[in-house]
């Protein structure tokens, strides 16, 4: 039996354990990013993360959504980035739209298709936030939209968003995550682990997916991350973070934008792997 037969058998359809996802906290937030304080970008620097509700409003949520159903719905022509989740085919055959939609796990780069979406990414306030982090003026380097459907959205294994870029180990990579839906523990909010940035670079193996070994994980200093539509999490590239599988009924909606110092330049591939691993040759986030 191969690997991922063995883990079916051990722990169900998810194949992994799920002390993996079981919170000893959950985390504080902050209300609306005029509310954040330099004692929370010190926080930031000392935790690894920074959430705050009431982010983006209901009207920039509900646009970001619309935004996203017509990407999915190939409204933009020149959109090629949409990933359904796995074991999905039968459905896709047979479904209408709504039932594609709600089977969608990720949209690559969807920013520039849409301005609803950009204008997230371009807030003022955000912005601002971003450059007393980094110290320094931000850039956008990579988005996705992380769309977990009801039922059948997998787990994203813990892991650090460094592993997967190829970016100087001393960068200070920060990724903004904007909940559009309800993100709670049943329906895969994110998990992490507070303070693990310090902690350096980890070797990641491609077990799952491209990930952190399960052994590696803090599991008695997990903290969730309940956020409400419009809120947002903050979090360093070196943070260890991860969500849980969907088995809750509803849908679980992200955007996620990963900002760099405007000053910092790609580096060669060798060079991540040399520190994460040789598993991680060309995986995506
Ligand atoms: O949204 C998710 O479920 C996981 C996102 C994440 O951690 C990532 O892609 O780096």
């Amino acid at each position: 039996m191969d690997k991922a037969g063995f883990l079916e058998d051990k722990y169900g359809p998810d194949g992994y354990d799920p002390g993996l996802y079981v919170h000893t906290d959950l985390a504080n937030s902050i209300d609306g990013f005029g509310a954040v304080t330099d004692e929370h970008i010190g926080e930031f620097h000392k935790q690894g993360f920074l959430s705050i509700q009431n982010a983006f409003s209901q009207d920039e949520v509900e646009g970001a959504i619309d935004a996203v159903s017509h990407l999915i719905a190939g409204q933009k022509e020149d959109f090629k980035g949409v990933q359904f989740e796995k074991g999905t085919r039968d459905y896709l055959a047979n479904g209408d739209d709504l039932q594609r939609e709600v089977l969608v796990r990720k949209l690559t780069r969807f920013v520039g298709f849409d301005t609803r979406l950009d204008v997230l990414g371009e807030n003022e306030k955000l912005l601002k936030i971003l450059t007393q982090v980094m110290g320094e003026s931000p850039k956008l380097f990579a988005n996705q939209a992380m769309l977990k459907p009801p039922g059948i959205g997998r787990e994203k294994p813990w892991h650090q968003d460094h592993a997967y870029f190829d970016l100087p180990l001393d960068t200070c990579i920060v990724s903004a995550w904007v909940a559009l839906d309800n993100a709670t523990p049943e329906n895969g909010c994110m998990h992490v682990i507070p303070g693990s940035h310090l902690d350096g670079p980890v070797v990641h193996f491609n077990r799952r997916d491209w990930q952190i070994c399960d052994t590696d994980v803090a599991r008695d200093r997990i903290t969730a991350v309940p956020l409400s539509p419009g809120g947002v999490l903050l979090w360093h590239g070196r943070l260890h973070h991860g969500t849980p599988a969907n088995h809750s009924d509803k849908r679980r909606r992200a955007l996620q934008l990963h900002y760099v110092p405007s000053s910092v330049e790609k580096n060669e591939q060798g060079a991540r792997l040399a520190v994460f691993g040789s598993d991680g040759k060309d995986v995506t986030c």
